[in-house]
Formats: structure tokens, sequence, C-alpha cells
């Protein structure tokens, strides 16, 4: 099999536990393969330490069969790169919020000087017949940049966040040439059909591109492949940390101090596109419309820190922070507060404790790639006794996990409606319910990601070798 090379703006040691299921499904297959992890050091270099735009050193070491390979960036590219394209205008663009977007024209700059520093320092390393898995918005003209430099492998690429429709994405000053990076990949794969379409629409209408079957595209003047993967999670692994004396010590612990009431879950990093506010403010409705449920529910919100080197992402803190207050301000009592809100990161091995502890998960984004705490949450539950997943509609999980309680986070009345419902639900629809998401969840793992995605990748290019690049 030939080897893989994986490609991320942030590399994680596969060696870790901590990891998570992306890192060791991927590691995975790279330690099947002896392949090649890159990507960003996470180390910043400032001018008066000799950064220079444009430079990088690189560091190597061996994971096992696997070679960790990163570049440290200077301070100017991290700050345009990094803080400037891809978290201030791709990130809040591609989750439809073009109001949140600084199209300050110095950051493309930048975010293309990083793309070609990674092709520069990644080329000389590849093997004429690796296969390049390359991941998220930071990368997107990777390839071309690659191709430019005359690679001539396999490359694919995965969008982990949502694509916007044609007219939303074409808000961006130069999403023409992100989009001809897009088509410099043999195959491009979105979270869900809805961003594949938006995909499909937009190349049809903006670059005239031909549809010649099997999910290929004909476009500037070569072939690419386009496709729903929706990611997954390691069911398996994640219900045997579920049973790890850490969880289970979370659980019971929970379970002890909630015994008379409802546990109602929401965690999420600190994001705008997750919906925070609104998601509070349904369960402010809910409070006020359902006085049954004062003293019978509480939530635990757990938002952990992110980006804060991007001011979009302290005004959503301070937010949360006055409204969590307000709620338990005004409906605590001495023995009750509504509502528990931990601005930190829970260890990775509690979280199943808390999930399964819980009679509700609030997953509930405004725009959502796919969200994994969703079916997290489901292959957390005890079977017996499930608890239910409240989803937003606009997370790509929804087109996956259809019996869930489906919801509009910017109704709120609505919402609250279907945390009631989810709160009284009985047992047997629980488990119906909770039978098919963990069916859907099992079928569509991570490894069904993985797998699918590198067949697609390895037999997408064999079809149309000898086709010129642009
Ligand atoms: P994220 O936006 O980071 O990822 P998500 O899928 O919700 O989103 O979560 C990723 C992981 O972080 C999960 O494993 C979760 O358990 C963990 N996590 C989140 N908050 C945490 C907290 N407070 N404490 C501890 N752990 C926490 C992007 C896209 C998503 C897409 C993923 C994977 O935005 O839509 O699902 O990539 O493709």
């Amino acid at each position: 099999m030939p080897r893989l090379v994986v490609v991320s703006n942030r590399i994680a040691d596969p060696r870790k536990t901590a990891a998570g299921g992306l890192a060791v499904a991927l590691a995975e297959v790279l330690n099947n393969t002896g392949g090649m992890w890159f990507g960003w050091s996470g180390k910043v270099i400032e001018p008066s330490a000799g950064g220079k735009a444009g430079e990088g050193e690189v560091h190597t070491q061996q994971a096992g069969a696997v070679k960790l390979v990163t570049v440290d960036l200077a301070r100017e590219d991290y700050d345009a790169y990094y803080v400037g394209y891809s978290n201030g205008v791709l990130w809040p663009v591609f989750h439809y919020r073009l109001d949140l977007a600084d199209f300050d024209a110095g950051y493309i700059g930048g975010y293309r000087r990083v793309n070609q520093l990674f092709a520069r320092k990644l080329a000389p390393l590849l093997q004429p017949d690796d296969v390049i898995w390359v991941h998220d918005y930071h990368l997107i003209p990777l390839a071309a940049e690659l191709r430019a430099l005359g690679c001539q492998q396999r490359i694919g690429y995965f969008l982990h966040i949502p694509l916007p429709p044609p007219l939303i994405l074409a808000a961006i000053p130069g999403h023409d040439w992100l989009v001809r990076g897009l088509c410099s990949y043999d195959l491009v794969g979105f979270q869900s059909e809805a961003d594949h379409q938006h995909f499909c629409r937009y190349i049809q209408s903006e670059a005239g591109a031909q549809d010649v079957g099997g999910g290929r595209w004909r476009v500037f003047n070569r072939t690419v492949h386009a496709g729903a993967y929706p990611i997954g999670i390691d069911v398996d692994e994640f219900a045997a940390v579920t049973q790890a004396p850490e969880a289970r010590e979370m659980y019971e612990r929970m379970r002890r101090e909630y015994s008379r009431r409802k546990l109602l879950v929401g965690v999420d990093r600190l994001d705008y596109s997750k919906g925070l506010p609104h998601r509070l403010k349904a369960f402010r409705e809910l409070l006020q419309k359902y006085p049954e449920t004062h003293k019978s529910a509480t939530l635990i919100q757990i938002a952990s820190p992110s980006r804060e080197d991007v001011s979009a992402y302290s005004d959503i803190l301070h937010e949360l922070e006055s409204l969590c207050g307000s709620i338990n301000g005004n409906f605590g009592e001495l023995d009750w507060m509504p509502v528990r809100y931990m601005h930190r990161t829970v260890a990775r091995a509690r979280l199943p404790g808390l999930y399964r502890a819980s009679r509700v998960a609030l997953v509930t984004p405004l725009r959502d790639g796919m969200n994994l705490v969703a079916k997290e949450f489901v292959a957390a539950q005890d079977p017996e006794d499930p608890g239910v997943l409240v989803l937003s509609r606009f997370a790509g999980a929804a087109e996956q996990l259809k019996e869930a309680l489906l919801v509009n986070p910017y109704d709120k009345e609505g919402t609250a409606g279907a945390i009631q419902v989810a709160l009284q639900m009985p047992l047997e629809e629980r488990r119906q319910r909770h039978q098919a998401l963990l069916a859907n969840c099992k079928r569509f793992d991570v490894h069904w990601w993985c797998d699918t995605f590198l067949d697609t990748l390895r037999t997408a290019q064999a079809e149309e070798s000898g086709t010129p690049w642009l």
C-alpha cells in the first residue's frame, strides 16, 4: 500500500492517549503505511528571535512507524495566516457570518505565503507514489502550491467545517482563487451532502464545470472528484473509555450529586458558531414557560477556551458570562442553581462519564461542519436508560442523526419546547431513538470515514492519470 502523508495545521502525537478519535484513526492508517504527518509546530518565532516572513525551521521526530514533521511560523505569518485569514475570514464566512469577517487585504498574502512555505518544505520529503491527505480550511491552496513545484502525487482534501452557498462564498475577495485551489486536488471531501451541493453549484455557476458522472467534474481543464464523507467517532474506543475508572468515577459522582434532578449537558469550544447564547436563552425560556423544571433540571455548560487572540471570541465570552449570571440570579434558589457554567476543558477520560449521567444533551450550533459531541453523547449512553439528544438542524450531524430531537436554535420557544419533550420522554421512546442513533454512529464511524475517503482517493487519480494540471 502506498505511503500516506497527512497534512494539517496542527498535528497530534499519535502516541499520546489524549489525542482523540481523529488523531487515533489517522495514526492507525499512518502506522500501517509507515506514513508521515506534516504541519505547524505550534511555535511562533518573534522578529527579535529571527522570525522572518515566509521562513521557518523544520523539526522531525519519529513516533513509532510514523514520521512527524513540523514547521515553525514567524510572528508576521502566524498573525496573517492563522489569526487574520483562517480564523478572521474563512472561519466566519464558512459559518455564514459575513458580519464577523475582516477582509483586510494583507491577510490573504500571509495565508498564501504560509501555504507556499508548507509546500516548499514538504515537496522534497515526498516519494513519487505517496498519497497525500490535506485537512481543513487553513490549507486550501496547498495542492496548487505543491503542483506548482511539480508534485504529481494523488492529493485529497477534507474540509472539516461547512462550505456556504455560492453567494456567501463569493463575498470573499479572491474566492475564485480559493475554489481554483480546491479544484487542484484529486478528491475534495465535505462533511455533509448540503456542503457538497454548495460546492457543485459554485463550480457550475462560477467556473462552468461539467458533470462527468460518478462524482467527477471537469473544471479548470482537469478532473476533480467531490463528495460527502461525514466524519465519525471511534464508537468502540469511546465506549471503552466510558467504562474506564475515570469516566465511571465521574458518572457516579454526577449521579449522586444530581440524584433528584435531571442533568442537561452542553460541551463546546467557546465559539460563536456553537450558538451558546441562543442555547442559554432557550434554557431561560424553558424555566419561564415550564415552572416544573425549577429545581428539577440543571444545565452544565462546559465551554473550553478557544482562539482568544481573535476579538469576536472575547465578545462571546462576556455575553455568555452575563447570561449565566442573570439566569442564576433570576431563577436560582439557595439549594439550586439552574446553570453551572465552566470556562475550561474537561479531561477526555472524564467526558463520557458526564455524558452518561446526563438526561439531555444540548448540541445546538448555529452552523457546524459535523459536531462530534453529538456522536460522543450517543456512544456514551447506557442503552437501557439512555439520554436524549437535542440537536440543531444546522449541524452537519443532523443529516445523519435523524432520530435526535432536531431544533432550530434561532427559535428559542421551539428549542425550549423540544428540551421539555426530551426531559419528559418515556423510557421506551428514549431506547428506540438511541438504538437507531447508535447504529448510525457505529456504521459511519471514524474508520469508515478514513477508509472510504482514502479508497476513493487511491482510485481517483488512477482513472485520470495523464491529465495535465491546469
Ligand atoms: P470543532 O469545532 O472543534 O471541530 P466538535 O466536533 O464539536 O468541534 O468537537 C471536537 C472535539 O472537541 C470533541 O471530541 C469534543 O469532545 C471536544 N471538546 C469540545 N469541547 C470540549 C470541552 N469543553 N472540554 C473537553 N473536550 C471538548 C471541527 C468542526 C466540527 C467537526 C470537527 C471534526 O467545527 O464541525 O465535527 O472539526 O471534523
